[in-house]
């Protein structure tokens, strides 16, 4: 199939997906067109049967604010009719799924068919979408997409609570690559990280308010009271210097290395001992599955979709949101066990293995992309 994907390029869940979706579908001999403001950081490099197409949002004396939207959809209707697309996969419901419709209205001019797949990744629903003056626009976009999926069953009830929607919803778990995302060596990190064997937390986002950094840090500053502990923190965003204040503020800032934006999070993470994740909300937690995948057990917050991935006393533990005193117990519960670690660490790999492969996953989205081509076009063909 030609296989459009528009995503934001940023640090972010939903163009993480994206690009690794993209990747896979190319593997299995898919002609993948990624349609975005930039070329987004997982998929950095060449890569047989993947193109990125920039859009180009100009400039003109006229406008104050450029229509971004506008450019998006011409770029959709360029490639769609350029590359004979026959899907366009859209991540994030705003504006993506809104730009993509216009596009098909004006490639059905020319009787050319483009079926529109949007997946629902978290706060596209719960705090952009919902907001009142996207509200009708989110809902428009998610109708008019010929098949729409959700990252959790938590999302896709959401969806249907808040939107009223009622067309069927896909749940399409997300899902990781275990051959990249694997266990190592750490040797040399942990003796770079942890000189004097201490255990080591992690913990890795875009540190947006959601993410609760701040809990991180407490929970780290708890849990360094009662055992020898280093905590990395990888990621940036609007709360770090949030969280750099704290670790000072709560003396913990000598064993908190804040290692900023990194590229390849794959060659850090089998570094830790074990993953922190305090969201107020995650509608899946792939940073989570990720860090599962290399061997460390989780743990997050009872929210959104994270019961989804973590099996609580299994794999991690969840906790209510704010209740940084059941992280910490549980963090040295987890990291004073070492063969309780090891077991843990073991379940949370084979999890990932086991139901969030790319091969189980992505051929669930194949299977979509099928279901919306068997739909007739917009000339009855
Ligand atoms: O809301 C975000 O943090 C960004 C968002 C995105 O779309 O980039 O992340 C969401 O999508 C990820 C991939 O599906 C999920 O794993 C995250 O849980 C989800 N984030 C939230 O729900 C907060």
């Amino acid at each position: 199939m030609r296989i459009g994907i528009a995503c934001y390029p940023t640090y972010g869940g939903s163009g993480v997906v994206a690009s690794e979706l993209g990747i896979e579908l190319a593997a299995r001999g898919h002609e993948i067109h990624v349609i975005s403001t930039s070329e987004p950081f997982r998929l950095v490099g060449y890569r047989e049967n993947i193109f990125l197409h920039e859009i180009d949002v100009g400039s003109y004396p006229l406008f104050k604010y450029p229509p971004f939207t506008l450019s998006a959809a011409c770029k959709m209707i360029e490639i769609a009719e350029t590359h004979q697309l026959d899907v366009l996969h859209v991540h994030y419901a705003l504006p993506w799924a809104v730009c993509a419709h216009l596009a098909r209205e004006v490639v059905a001019e020319s009787c050319r068919a483009l079926r529109i797949v949007t997946t629902l990744h978290g706060t596209d629903i719960t705090v952009v979408g919902a907001e009142p003056s996207f509200f009708k626009m989110t809902k428009f976009g998610i109708e008019r997409s010929d098949a729409v999926t959700a990252v959790s069953n938590y999302l896709a009830d959401e969806t249907r609570k808040t939107f009223g929607v009622k067309a069927p919803i896909d749940v399409i778990h997300n899902f990781v690559d275990a051959e990249r995302f694997k266990p190592a060596d750490a040797a040399r990190c942990r003796k770079h990280f942890a000189p004097k064997g201490e255990k080591l937390m992690l913990h890795v986002s875009n540190f947006r308010p959601v993410k609760n950094v701040g809990d991180v840090v407490k929970t780290f500053a708890l849990a360094r009271k009662r055992l020898p502990v280093r905590l990395l923190m990888i990621g940036e965003g609007p709360d770090l210097p949030e969280a750099r204040n704290l670790a000072q503020s709560l003396g913990v800032a000598n064993d908190v290395l804040f290692l900023g934006k990194q590229e390849s999070v794959q060659d850090v993470l089998p570094c830790g001992d074990l993953f922190v994740l305090p969201s107020a909300f995650e509608s899946f937690g792939l940073a989570a599955l990720e860090a599962m995948s290399c061997g460390l057990p989780v743990l997050a917050t009872e929210i959104g979709g994270l019961g989804e991935v973590i099996t609580p006393g299994v794999d991690g533990y969840l906790c209510r949101v704010g209740d940084c005193e059941c992280m910490a117990e549980q963090a040295i519960g987890i990291l004073g066990n070492e063969a309780r670690r090891i077991e843990m660490g073991a379940a949370a790999r084979k999890k990932a293995i086991e139901r969030f492969s790319p091969q189980r996953i992505v051929a669930q989205y194949e299977a979509v992309y099928q279901r919306v081509l068997a739909q007739p076009g917009p000339c009855g063909d």
